[in-house]
């Protein structure tokens, strides 16, 4: 059972925490080349020996990990410890083709509900909470996560998992649910649908702890008030172990990230350079003291700015703002992470043309996706089969790659806007990175 009440190690003096860091990296650095064949390889292409990293200072010199790394190493290729020393698997929201999967010893586990009981915490939660998770339980990382810290808080644990609005509403009233943890969508969902059913006095919830999709400050306002709480981000990724990578403090202005775990970085995602403090660009992180699955200077894509500016909260570990965009092109829809290169191959498949445009909106609190292809002209002059017959084979192909339900709009050939530069191919009305 890990300690996660470490308020010397949150509050620890900057100095003091690189030491640790440094300790840690040159350990981690030392593992990983030891048991990892592909990163052995990688930093032999760079010309990088283990005792070439001997602190934080030395951290620029190793190579990068990308997610085409981790697919082409995919399952077992980056797993530093014996499987038999792995207790646990999650795996990314994206299905089929795309998936990334993470590897947990007991020891990993432990760190990563402490950091989740540290975002609980950090939301005011206390042993005497009951903390109502309702992000999906599996492979998802958001359900274990979270379950997991609230745990070790001590909270009283509602594993809802996310769906059946009805139940989570008449658990989060019978039970008197005080913390609630799912996506900002269904948050502002419940939000709305507590309302209209005229329940809002029959809650007790105080707090609740948000992240795995982009939001705004806006929807942070609207959902403070539809539930009457105090509404926290949190932010993590499967690659790197899941939520509670960092979290928002009682501050509610960035995300302090675990730094005892994690190494944060800004680079220019077209140089690679690291990027000074401040400064937008690409975030990157190290674990060092996972011991499965320890990435090591992971490209996330996500588009931030970190700062050591000092937080009234007494944290000295570095704030991230909220994620500002992607350097690739993965949307999350409905929860799910999809790239329109999944959609282009589905298309491909089916023989259309590659014209297509996916318009991505958010009607209530639900997301959409329509696709409008074009027809290839063989096809309109193909009676033997109708439109609706042909957008039921594509929504069918599309829901069988991407795991999710997408709109299909067949359009007649050559009406799709022809670009003179790069394609615009996706068009997101959601605005969700001005926040
Ligand atoms: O979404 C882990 C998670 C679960 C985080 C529950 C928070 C709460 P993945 O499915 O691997 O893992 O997706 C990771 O989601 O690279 C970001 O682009 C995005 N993301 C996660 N949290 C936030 C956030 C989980 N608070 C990808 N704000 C990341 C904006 C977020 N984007």
């Amino acid at each position: 059972m890990g300690n996660y009440y470490q308020p010397e190690i949150e509050t620890m003096p900057l100095e003091e925490l690189q030491k640790l860091q440094s300790e840690r990296l040159v350990e981690q650095v030392k593992h990983v080349y030891d048991n990892v064949p592909y990163y052995r390889q990688k930093m032999e292409e760079k010309g990088v020996k283990p005792g070439d990293i001997r602190g934080i200072e030395d951290l620029h010199k190793l190579p990068f990990i990308t997610k085409d790394d981790l697919r082409d190493q995919y399952p077992y290729g980056l797993v530093a410890v014996p499987l038999s020393d792995c207790v646990r698997i999650q795996s990314t929201s994206g299905t089929t083709g795309r998936r990334v999967v993470a590897f947990y010893t007991q020891e990993d586990l432990d760190v990563w509900e402490d950091c989740c009981a540290r975002a609980i915490m950090a939301a005011g939660g206390t042993k005497d909470d009951v903390c109502h998770v309702s992000y999906g339980y599996g492979l998802f990382t958001g359900g274990p996560g979270l379950n997991g810290g609230s745990h070790r808080v001590g909270c009283l644990t509602l594993p809802m998992s996310s769906g059946n609005t009805e139940r989570q509403i008449q658990f989060m009233t019978d039970l008197g649910s005080t913390i609630l943890c799912c996506t900002p969508s269904y948050a502002a969902y419940l939000g709305e649908a507590i309302n209209e059913r005229g329940l809002k006095d029959q809650i007790k919830l105080k707090a609740g702890i948000f992240g795995a999709e982009a939001w705004t400050e806006e929807m942070r306002q609207e959902i403070q008030k539809s539930l009457g709480i105090k509404a926290y981000d949190i932010y993590g990724l499967t690659e790197i172990s899941g939520p509670g990578v960092s979290f928002e403090c009682e501050e509610q202005s960035g995300m302090h990230i675990n730094e005892d775990h994690f190494i944060a970085e800004i680079i220019d995602p077209e140089t690679g350079e690291v990027l000074p403090e401040g400064e937008k660009g690409e975030l990157v992180f190290t674990c060092i003291t996972k011991k499965a699955f320890p990435l090591m200077r992971y490209r996330t894509r996500d588009i931030c700015v970190l700062t050591r500016e000092k937080c009234s909260c007494g944290r000295t570990h570095v704030r991230m703002r909220k994620p500002m965009g992607r350097s690739d092109d993965m949307l999350i829809v409905k929860g799910v992470n999809v790239f329109p290169s999944q959609i282009e191959t589905v298309l491909l498949n089916n023989n259309y043309p590659p014209q297509y445009q996916i318009i991505v909106d958010r009607v209530g609190h639900f997301d959409t996706i329509e696709v409008h292809v074009e027809m290839a002209p063989e096809m309109v002059n193909d009676t033997s089969v109708t439109i609706e017959q042909r957008t039921k084979t594509l929504v069918a192909a599309l829901k069988s790659m991407l795991g999710i339900l997408v709109d299909v709009v067949l359009e007649e050939p050559k009406t799709i806007t022809r670009s003179e530069g790069k394609a615009v191919r996706i068009i997101d009305k959601r605005n969700l990175y001005k926040g």
